[in-house]
């Protein structure tokens, strides 16, 4: 079983899934704000090839100001860390994902670790992870790649952090690092506060995949999540409502094999369903 999926390059969220910022609230927050578990893993992969320093560059790391989701007054404080070496791979190591809570997922050597309350200097701007040699990842040998993770939790107060990553061979400008991506088992973001955009997710269906699982969670009814691909045109999923998970799992035909499904969030029309927050889980399940 392999249940990951790539978002396109090195910008999280990718630059095709229109989603405006990732989010985790502070631990004192409320599920029901759309955060399950108030922590948020990413893993970013570097080819073997590639010998430069990268950075982990973090945009809007504060939780204040600009961006950030405010409950009463600004009081959350955000540990981001990054970790390299052995323990870090998921495919080795399965208590990396982050899928089931309660397991060790800060696994592998902390390189580097930085705690953001509210904080003008970090606010609406980048802040950099690094410099990192390719070397210090966890290096996995079906990807011929160095593997690094970043974890981000909101270890006081009940605001929600918003905030994007970018994964850069510069400290202070994104520069993409040719044949690096980002993945993540579970997908914490906001959705667009307006009627119009719709974001997308796209796992990507290697050969012998049979089905995707899908799980999302406080989705607040708003609207519809379909599934479109070479097969499907706009699969209909079920949907939760507030504080709850709803799961299916979609079959996958011979002609998807080899190709990306798009899962697309599009709001409903009328009452603007404002600050959704939504959590999604896209396990792939290969054949026996
Ligand atoms: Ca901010
Ligand atoms: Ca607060
Ligand atoms: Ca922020
Ligand atoms: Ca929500």
């Amino acid at each position: 079983m392999c249940d990951s999926y790539t978002v396109s390059g090195q910008a999280v969220p990718g630059k095709d899934e229109n989603i405006p910022f990732l989010v985790t609230f502070g631990k004192s927050g409320e599920t029901s704000w759309g955060d399950d578990d108030f922590n948020q893993i990413f893993f970013f992969t570097i080819p073997k090839d590639f010998k430069q320093q990268i950075y982990i560059r973090v945009f809007d790391p504060d939780c204040g100001g600009e961006n950030d989701e405010i409950q009463g007054i600004f009081n959350t404080k955000t540990l981001f860390s990054v970790y390299g070496g052995k323990g870090v791979d998921p495919e080795k190591n399965e208590e990396s994902k982050g899928l089931l809570n309660g397991l060790n997922y800060k696994t592998g050597n902390l390189l580097a670790s930085r705690v953001f309350g509210a904080e003008a200097r970090n606010d609406n701007k980048y802040y950099s992870f690094g410099p990192f040699n390719p070397t210090e990842g966890d290096f996995n040998e079906r990807w011929n790649s160095y593997i690094f993770k970043i974890v981000c939790e909101g270890v006081s107060g009940d605001d929600g952090n918003l905030y994007r990553y970018f994964l850069s061979r510069d400290a202070n400008t994104n520069l993409a690092i040719e044949g690096a991506n980002a993945f993540t088992y579970e997908y914490t973001f906001r959705m667009w506060n307006d009627f119009k955009s719709v974001a997308h997710i796209y796992p990507f269906v290697d050969t012998g995949i049979v089905s995707i699982k899908q799980r999302n969670f406080d989705w607040d009814n708003d609207g519809n999540i379909l599934v479109v691909s070479r097969y499907k045109q706009g699969i209909p999923v079920p949907i939760s409502n507030q504080d709850d998970w709803k799961e299916s799992t979609i079959p996958i035909e011979p002609p998807e094999i080899n190709s990306s499904l798009d899962f697309q969030f599009h709001k409903k029309q009328g009452d603007l369903v404002k600050n959704n927050n939504v959590v999604v889980t896209l396990q792939k399940v290969s054949q026996k």
